[in-house]
């Protein structure tokens, strides 16, 4: 990109021709955050290899310092979504103390329960009830380090399913995760909220236990007030429409978060908005129907195996900025009248214009007014962090 500030004076007369305010436009972008995920820093792979990244954080401390590198940079990336047993440690005052030195706080803390051996055949919905009340005795303690470390979410995700017909029974199944949720529910203290994620398949191959949205969103309408749906982009089969989920569950109320990343198959975990980048614009456009909405809880959920991690994220971040600035720019008031007149064509060409415009100037100005990099990869590479971590990350 060239001078932002040089460019940033026309695109600003355009947004006013649309009857827009650059100016609250360029609020909400600095208001814009998203949670970047511990694990996202970290060393990951495919089933057929995983290649160790030179600089790669050896622990959670360098994972954070990582986090608030991206943060610095983009201005957009202040709180890190943690991961457990992964980012587990002897003393959480000590880490949530990291935290805040390094300027960012704690995002989501999300459970694993799918890893140990004893969850081969499932974790809350296993048909043996030790391995249930095993599974339980880890979300339980993940609320107690959530409490620790002043977290507002639990983010479940269960891999639970099965992989033939006649494994097990369905609503069995069922059953048994709607009593370990309504257990945790009744203990979960009332700052914290739960994150119920769904995910069409993979580990389990024939029936996953939460595989869709109505399967998360019953399950919360069950827990209670506190319990809401997460989405995320890799969790559908293709062709979704996830705009379309974006809009029933917020009119629902039952929005509570969303995982970004981008796939072209099935779940890729890639750099948001690398392949489908028209997608997450009509995203965004659901998630903020007007400047100023308030946003649900939003988390980049990806694994970079053969990229940069640091990098990755940074461009992760300011993808995610961009398709958020351009769906403020759609002209709402020339939509809905389009669509009144039923303008088919008028209607989807106010949402190409929003679309292709080229919002860097704006995103840059909004950084910078925050304190953040006007083009943070160049910066991130002027800085020769990567280099630092490199040398200093040995052993
Ligand atoms: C599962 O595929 C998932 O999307 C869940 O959010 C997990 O917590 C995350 O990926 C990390 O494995
Ligand atoms: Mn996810």
């Amino acid at each position: 990109m060239s001078d932002w500030s040089e460019e940033y004076p026309l695109l600003a007369a355009r947004i006013a021709a649309r009857g827009l305010d650059p100016e609250a436009i360029e609020r909400a972008l600095g208001a814009f955050e998203v949670e970047t995920p511990s694990w996202g820093y970290g060393d990951s792979g495919t089933r057929f290899a995983t290649f160790p990244a030179p600089g790669r954080p050896r622990d959670v401390y360098e994972r954070i310092e990582d986090a608030a590198e991206v943060h610095r940079l983009t201005g957009a990336a202040p709180a890190v979504a943690l991961h457990f047993p992964w980012d587990r440690v002897e003393d959480y005052a000590r880490l949530a103390a990291h935290i805040r030195e390094q300027g960012l706080r704690v995002g989501a803390v999300n459970p694993n329960l799918f890893q140990d051996p004893d969850y081969r055949l499932g974790s809350i919905t296993n048909a043996d009830a030790r391995i249930r009340a095993r599974a339980l005795d880890h979300l339980r303690e993940c609320v107690q380090i959530a409490t620790e470390l002043g977290a507002g979410a639990q983010s479940l995700w269960f891999a639970d399913g099965t992989n033939y017909p006649g494994q097990d029974d369905i609503r069995a199944r069922r059953a048994r995760m709607l009593e370990a949720l309504q257990e945790l529910y009744r203990q979960l203290p009332a700052e914290q909220e739960l994150l119920v994620e769904y995910k069409l398949f993979e580990p389990a191959f024939y029936a996953t236990d939460l595989a869709d949205w109505g399967s998360a969103l019953l399950l919360c309408q069950q827990l209670g007030e506190r319990a809401n749906v997460l989405i995320d982009l890799g969790h559908h089969a293709q062709g979704v429409n996830i705009e379309q989920i974006v809009a029933l569950l917020s009119d629902a109320g039952r929005l509570g978060g969303f995982h970004f990343n981008n796939r072209k198959y099935a779940d890729d975990d890639l750099i948001v908005g690398s392949v489908n980048p028209f997608e997450l614009f009509l995203i965004f456009t659901e998630l903020a129907r007007d400047v100023g909405d308030p946003l649900p809880r939003l988390t980049i959920d990806q694994s970079h195996n053969v990229e940069a991690k640091v990098a990755a994220m940074v461009l992760s971040v300011t993808n995610l900025q961009e398709a958020y600035a351009k769906a403020l720019l759609v002209d709402r008031h020339a939509l809905s009248q389009a669509q009144a007149a039923g303008d088919v064509i008028g209607a989807y060409a106010l949402l190409q214009d929003a679309f292709t415009t080229d919002v860097r100037p704006l995103c840059a100005k909004a950084r910078v007014a925050v304190g953040a990099a006007a083009e943070p990869l160049t910066e991130l590479q002027r800085s020769g962090y990567a280099h630092r971590i490199v040398a200093q990350r040995r052993g």
